[in-house]
């Protein structure tokens, strides 16, 4: 990781959930980590530098409880072989962690008013428009005390530890909860370094009047406070330099991908965040993966049957309820197919406290109600739908299906169909959605889907079904190619060499 070795300034991280995570049992206070591969990436980054700070959210009550003990400030945690509060000099890799609590009122509003759902259903195309939203005085009051205070205490906490930094530090930022985060810091520290990455799409300026002038300035004035705005394909980057033309009116250049704010030149740059392949590689080595895959291939592929497979969590972008209605019309075209192919969702349920999410849960349970009683033969359903969050059965499905179906209505890059790229060893076909950002790179290998024509995808579906087995193993090999040489730790060090320079140390 040579540009990290070089990186000479202290780290500042903020993410809204962090590396570790407090809770409590019979046995007293236990410290976890946090899952997925954006936490591995960073916590990688972070073990690495000398001077790191990662700034998140109290998630829990005991994570409050360790930050009052701390009185607000960073407490050091060991990472390996175990986590655990560091006590002196740590043995081995060790998180510097500073834990924000802030008011659980101003949280809701922040969390479940304006980040999700009102951000994401935006950002991801996801109203309806004729009905929703419904902008009232509580949205606007829920902004400001809200999700622009509590922006406001994570943008103290940040500004707080580059003050104690001597003012100058390198700053990373993440994602669509923290949008007037990098103006504030910039305020109170204006020598920093900062990059802010966003996960999900950044639709085009008419998209973003939805909101009121007011907000939509504001968020976009917030995010020009870094000095790169990172997203994970230039067409997100290249509409966010629209936006700052059409909805604020500053001088743009849309070939540089550049914005001029006063006398500083803001950059939008793309960084296609990706997978950790040898950390999969290992999951896919494990027993636990080798006792799913038996029962998997026992239940879904004797006889020549084939698979088809998703693995998402129940948001509505993800499109799975006109996934399974696609799959239905094929099945309604294809009689053959019946008895022949299975459809397993391995659903993780997500946001239900979101009533247009509970409402999504419903509504697919229905349908595949619907579908399997139409075509269950000699007892058995075309459908197996599990409502489950488990990465091993995952990764165990990702090996031996025969089509994985992304069909996402708008997704930032979507990370499932980069692991069954590097796990699959059947010669599983990606049937993935022209509007997921993984289709830029992986496009080519895949059968395209167009997420809201069903009878595109069913045909999709049958074409990836009926693929030679030649050309199904030639495209997989290339889409894993691919991904395994544009891995995750490319995003970082990618992003970190851009810092740098900017930082003036290149
Ligand atoms: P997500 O919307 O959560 O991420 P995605 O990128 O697909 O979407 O990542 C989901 C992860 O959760 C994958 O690692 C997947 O294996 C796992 N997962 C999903 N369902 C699961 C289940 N039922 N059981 C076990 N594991 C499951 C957001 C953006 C994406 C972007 C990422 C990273 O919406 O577009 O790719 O952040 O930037």
């Amino acid at each position: 990781m040579s540009d990290i070795d070089l990186l000479d300034l202290p780290l500042v991280l903020l993410s809204n959930r962090g590396p570790v995570r407090f809770d409590r049992d019979a046995s007293g206070r236990t410290v976890n980590r946090g899952a997925g591969g954006l936490v591995s990436a960073l916590s990688g980054l972070a073990e690495h530098l000398d001077d790191a700070v990662w700034v998140c959210g109290a998630a829990t009550t005991e994570d409050a409880a360790v930050a009052g003990e701390n009185d607000g400030g960073s407490i050091l945690v060991q990472t390996q072989p175990f986590p655990h509060v560091a006590d002196g000099s740590p043995a081995g890799p060790s998180i510097r962690v500073r834990l924000v609590v802030t008011d659980p009122s101003a949280y809701a509003d922040f969390y479940s008013v304006w980040s999700n759902p009102i951000l994401w259903f935006i950002q991801h195309g996801l109203y309806g428009r004729s009905l929703a939203p419904v902008l009232t005085q509580a949205e606007h009051d829920a902004f400001e005390n809200g999700y622009a205070a509590v922006n406001r205490a994570y943008a103290d906490a940040v500004a707080d530890e580059v003050r104690s930094r001597g003012g100058k530090a390198l700053v990373l930022l993440q994602d669509y909860h923290f949008y007037l985060v990098a103006e504030h810091v910039r305020e109170q520290c204006p020598d920093v370094v900062l990059t802010h990455f966003v996960h999900i799409p950044w639709p085009a300026p008419d998209e973003w009047r939805v909101l009121p002038a007011d907000i939509r300035e504001r968020l976009l004035r917030g995010l020009l406070g870094s000095d790169v705005v990172g997203f994970h394909t230039r067409r997100y980057a290249r509409n966010f330099v629209l936006c700052a033309g059409e909805l604020l009116g500053l001088p743009i250049n849309l070939d540089e991908l550049t914005v001029q704010v006063n006398n500083r030149t803001v950059q939008a740059r793309y960084y296609p965040i990706s997978v950790d392949p040898a950390a999969l590689d290992a999951t896919l080595a494990s027993e636990e993966v080798a006792a799913h895959m038996a029962m998997l291939r026992y239940v879904f592929l004797d006889e020549d049957r084939q698979l088809v497979l998703r693995v998402d969590r129940t948001d509505p972008s993800k499109n799975v309820v006109r996934g399974f209605l696609a799959f239905g019309t094929l099945l309604d075209q294809h009689p053959e197919l019946v008895g022949k192919v299975s459809f397993l969702a391995l659903l993780q349920p997500s946001r239900t406290d979101v009533p247009e999410y509970a409402d999504y849960i419903a509504l697919i349970g229905a349908v595949v109600a619907e579908i399997n009683a139409r075509h269950t033969k000699e007892g058995r359903q075309p459908i197996d739908l599990r409502m489950v969050e488990d990465f091993s059965l995952a990764v165990a499905a990702y090996s031996i299906c025969d089509v994985l179906m992304v069909n996402a209505i708008a997704d930032g890059m979507n990370l499932v169909a980069k692991e069954v790229a590097v796990v699959n060893r059947r010669g599983g076909v990606l049937a993935l959605s022209e509007m997921a950002g993984a289709h830029e790179e992986l496009g080519e290998f895949a059968v395209t889907l167009h997420p809201f024509d069903v009878q595109q995808m069913a045909d999709a579906l049958y074409t990836a079904l009926t693929m030679p087995m030649d050309e199904r193993h030639r495209r997989l090999a290339a889409a894993a190619e691919q991904v395994r040489t544009h891995d995750v730790r490319r995003w970082l060090t990618d992003q970190v060499a851009d810092l740098r320079h900017l930082a003036g140390f290149s």
